[in-house]
């Protein structure tokens, strides 16, 4: 099982399986038991994961259109070689969209599916390194391109890419193949109920553990990508800050462990700041100062462009800007501290959800999202409860927007067989470690949610939890919290957790994230005395947690838009107003409290059951398509009061 000490602590990984996929994925998939391909051993080396910004020796072409599709309940894909010879019965599909709200055949299709396109090379690419690259694929992938496999890859939301160069034929067609399986298993992250081990489902159709529909297919674009041969692998950006000058540390990393010269240039300041490199055996590292620095933050959400180029200013071996902001974060006391000073976080926990495309990444409304938030005098969003398209994170980097990022890591539940957890947090570990690989450089990031809610039992059964299911979640969440603090020592780290959840899982954090439902699925209708539970849950806390900082990262209430009653009756707009009001006056009180997120942003989609109307959460202050609730109106007037 789990031991601190033992074989199963996260094992190190090098520099050069962190920027690829490849490896790392491929165990992943071993481990959560994925079902083995016929196609061999994956023939192609990884790719960096950089986002592929385009520059002067980059360029990138984007995969998104019509796709041919297919599902294959059968599982016939791979033995008919349908990677090799094309799928046999193809109706098209939009990449990226979710496959469910598509086509009602595929609604609660939760197999394999096939996806199938055709591209040609660009003749300017000629000699260029050139790479695949998948911005989210739920939930386990296999690639093909002209028949030949590629690789694997497990766990949806975030990317992976592979090396093609040679592979794809200049002056001819390619085919590019992927099989995307999305079985609900209880042994991945989030997990879904097992029916054989009699598990509670908390959603009846389909039936899953957690509270969002789970949409599935190529969920975020797929990229072409082509780069010089000797390239930037990867990128870290780490800032300071010191009276009114800014510190910028960057550490790099350069394919077939090239050495030379490198130039790095931050530029939107009012002068340019300049320092240079020498790069050994493909890594470089260079400090910046930045004299009457802007740093980053909410009120001013300033970014500088920071260009590494490797090589001569007139011949570059390879340049890549990318956009970062300088500030700090800190916990000091019950305080967290951007730059120095305390914030209170305003805003909401979200999700990736529309109607049509499920999942799908959709820029129009990750903009008005960002839009509304502003609005209603929001600072901050959790990505609950799995990692945001980078899309996402660029554009909170531009509105000032501060993110609490979240891993997969949803319905955790330690009574589980410890083969179960075993594979659960392998799959974790892997997923942590792509997110905050891929997430680090975004000062919009101030805190990483290594969960949501994990439980030592089912919360349907009166029994006792299982002795050792606490110590089991201790053992797990300490790997797990150490591992991302050895990713990253400049954030800090928490977990969410429900109504105070075990001490020793949620004390580990560096703040106290709490979920609660007093007026709804506590003391519900209550709205007086969800106010008296509420204040001795608050107080319970502190005593529980010493001075930590304490952020409300749920509570709320369905209210179904245009429902209204006095007195304040639960389902109506007018109840929902009044728990948020409820637990902003409370909450308020206590100056250890540095956030509140009400759940949630905006109603969103899940599975059927009695407990969802129209298979919705209604939680939202927004319906799902965006129109505010009286909730909205209530929290603009309270936030943009204080
Ligand atoms: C929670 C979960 C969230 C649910 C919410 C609810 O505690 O974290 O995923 O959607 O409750 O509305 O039940």
């Amino acid at each position: 099982m789990i031991d601190e000490q033992g074989p199963a602590r996260p094992r190190a990984v090098t520099r050069r399986q962190a920027v690829g996929a490849l490896g790392l994925a491929a165990s992943a998939a071993a481990a959560a038991g994925a079902a083995t391909t016929a196609a061999a051993q994956p023939t192609r080396g990884p790719a960096s994961l950089l986002y592929p910004h385009e520059s002067r020796t980059r360029a990138t072409r984007d995969l998104s259109g019509l796709w041919s599709f297919q599902l294959d309940p059968k599982n016939e894909g791979e033995a008919g070689r349908w990677f090799e010879r094309g799928l046999p019965a193809p109706r098209k599909i939009p990449v990226p969209c979710s496959w469910n709200d598509l086509f009602d055949d595929a609604l609660n299709y939760f197999g394999t599916a096939w996806y199938e396109t055709e591209f040609h090379l660009d003749p300017a690419w000629r000699g260029r390194r050139v790479a695949v690259r998948f911005g989210s694929a739920v939930y386990h992938a296999r690639v093909w391109l002209n028949g030949v496999y590629l690789g694997e890859h497990l766990g949806g939301h975030l990317p992976f890419a592979f090396d093609v160069t040679g592979l794809a034929h200049d002056g001819a067609p390619n085919r590019l193949v992927v099989a995307v399986e999305n079985e609900l298993r209880v042994d991945r992250v989030p997990s879904s109920p097992d029916p054989k081990a009699g598990h509670f489902a908390f959603l009846e159709e389909p039936n899953t553990a957690y509270d969002f529909f789970p949409y599935c297919g190529l969920h975020r674009p797929v990229l072409l990508c082509a780069a010089p041969d000797t390239h930037l692998q990867d990128v870290t950006v780490t800032t300071g800050l010191s009276g009114n000058r800014g510190e910028v540390a960057v550490e790099f990393q350069v394919s077939g462990a090239w050495s030379g010269p490198a130039t790095l240039t931050l530029t939107g300041g009012p002068k340019p700041v300049t320092v240079t490199a020498a790069v050994k055996a493909g890594a470089g590292v260079a400090r910046m100062v930045v004299p009457d620095v802007r740093a980053w933050s909410p009120d001013d959400p300033f970014l500088y462009r920071l260009t590494v180029r490797l090589g001569p200013e007139g011949a570059p071996v390879d340049e890549y800007t990318l956009k970062i902001g300088v500030r700090t974060i800190a916990v000091r006391g019950s305080e967290i501290l951007l730059n120095g000073k305390p914030v209170f976080l305003k805003g909401f926990g979200k999700h990736e959800d529309g109607a049509i495309r499920g999942k799908a990444l959709d820029l129009p409304m990750l903009v008005r999202d960002f839009e509304l938030l502003k609005w209603l005098g929001a600072n901050s969003f959790r990505t609950s409860h799995y990692p945001y398209a980078e899309e996402a994170l660029m554009l909170a980097d531009e509105y000032g927007l501060m993110v609490i990022a979240e891993t997969p890591g949803v319905s955790l539940i330690f009574s589980d067989p410890p083969e179960v957890i075993e594979a659960r947090y392998k799959q974790l570990e892997m997923a942590l470690g792509e997110l905050i690989r891929r997430d680090r450089n975004h000062p919009c990031v101030i805190l990483w949610s290594l969960a949501n809610e994990p439980i030592a039992k089912p919360f349907h059964t009166a029994d006792p939890e299982p002795p050792g299911a606490v110590e089991t979640g201790r053992k797990f969440f300490a790997n797990l919290f150490a591992r991302a603090r050895s990713l990253d020592r400049t954030r800090p780290v928490a977990l969410v957790s429900v109504q105070g959840g075990p001490a020793e899982w949620v004390g580990q954090g560096d703040v106290i994230c709490q979920n609660s439902y007093n007026g709804w699925y506590a003391v519900s209708g209550r709205l007086g005395d969800a106010a008296v539970a509420l204040e001795q849950e608050v107080t319970a806390l502190r005593a529980r947690h010493g001075d930590k900082p304490v952020i409300y990262t749920e509570f709320g209430a369905d209210a179904v838009a245009g429902m209204h009653s006095q007195p304040p009756a639960m389902w109506t707009e007018d109840y929902q107003a009044d728990i948020i009001e409820t637990y902003w006056q409370v909450l308020r009180k206590h100056p250890y409290v540095v956030g509140t997120h009400p759940w949630a942003f905006a109603d969103f989609r899940t599975g059927q059951s009695t407990m969802r109307v129209g298979a919705l959460n209604q939680k939202g202050v927004f319906t799902r398509d965006r129109r505010p609730k009286l909730a909205a109106h209530r929290l603009r007037s309270l936030w943009r009061s204080t």
